[in-house]
């Protein structure tokens, strides 16, 4: 990499971090917490997302801002079960951008105290360098993914506030060591908070819930 094209970079990611600095003052000051998920494709994100719509619809408003580079399968799913949403496509971007997020909530335009569910592009790489302004960032890993993730992808885990552990309905069947993933994820961001769930039975789901009304 030469010199100008770092100059480049941090400059992309100074103009990021400035948007970024004015969603999360707009959210501080409606009282709404927007978090961000992140995970390679297939790790149960909107999964997740559907049965967290449906458990926490009666208790807070809930909107949701899907990242893709194509489709509005997921948005699709989103609404389907019944909840607001926001389709953002990415085109051949790997991630989501505070720009984008911005964008997202004018549309969306949140009731105060809302929660806001971001799912980010599929993949553990780019969306761990673009601040959205969100409260917190969440890392989706599924036990089908392999136990060494968090040391292959450290810049993903070390940004996480919190680690989610998803598929444990498939551990008889796969080869993935769940305490030997907590630790590695915990080499690289020591005071990360792991829990394991089943987006698709339930199972460890009101942990979730739990860590997420602690964000208020
Ligand atoms: N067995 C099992 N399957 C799951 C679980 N969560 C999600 N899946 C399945 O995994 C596949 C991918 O789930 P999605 O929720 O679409 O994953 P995603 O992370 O949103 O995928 P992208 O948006 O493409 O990145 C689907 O076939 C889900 O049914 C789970 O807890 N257990
Ligand atoms: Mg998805």
């Amino acid at each position: 990499m030469n010199s100008e094209t770092i100059t480049l970079e941090r400059r992309v990611l100074a103009k990021n971090e400035d948007v970024a600095d004015h969603n999360r003052e707009w959210l501080g000051a409606q009282g709404i917490v927007a978090v961000n998920l992140m995970s390679s494709p297939g790790a149960g994100k909107t999964t997740l997302l559907e049965r967290t719509i449906g458990d926490l619809a009666g208790s807070r408003a809930v909107a949701v801002i899907e990242g893709d580079q194509e489709t509005t399968l997921d948005a699709d799913r989103i609404k389907k079960a019944g909840c607001e949403v926001v389709q953002v496509n990415t085109g051949a971007g790997c991630h989501l951008d505070a720009e984008m997020m911005h964008s997202a909530l004018t549309s969306l335009s949140p009731a105060p105290g809302s929660l806001i569910l971001v799912e980010n592009v599929g993949n553990l790489v780019c969306p761990a360098l673009f601040d959205l302004g969100e409260r917190s960032k969440v890392v989706i890993i599924s036990v089908t993914e392999g136990t060494d993730k968090p040391l292959k992808y450290p810049y993903m885990f070390a940004a996480a506030d919190l680690v989610i552990i998803n598929k444990i309905d498939l551990l008889p069947y796969v080869d993935f060591d769940v305490e030997r993933c907590e630790g590695y994820a915990r080499s690289v961001n020591p005071k990360v908070r792991v829990l394991t769930v089943s987006a698709t039975t339930g199972e460890g789901m009101s942990d979730w819930y739990e860590w997420v009304a602690e964000q208020y």
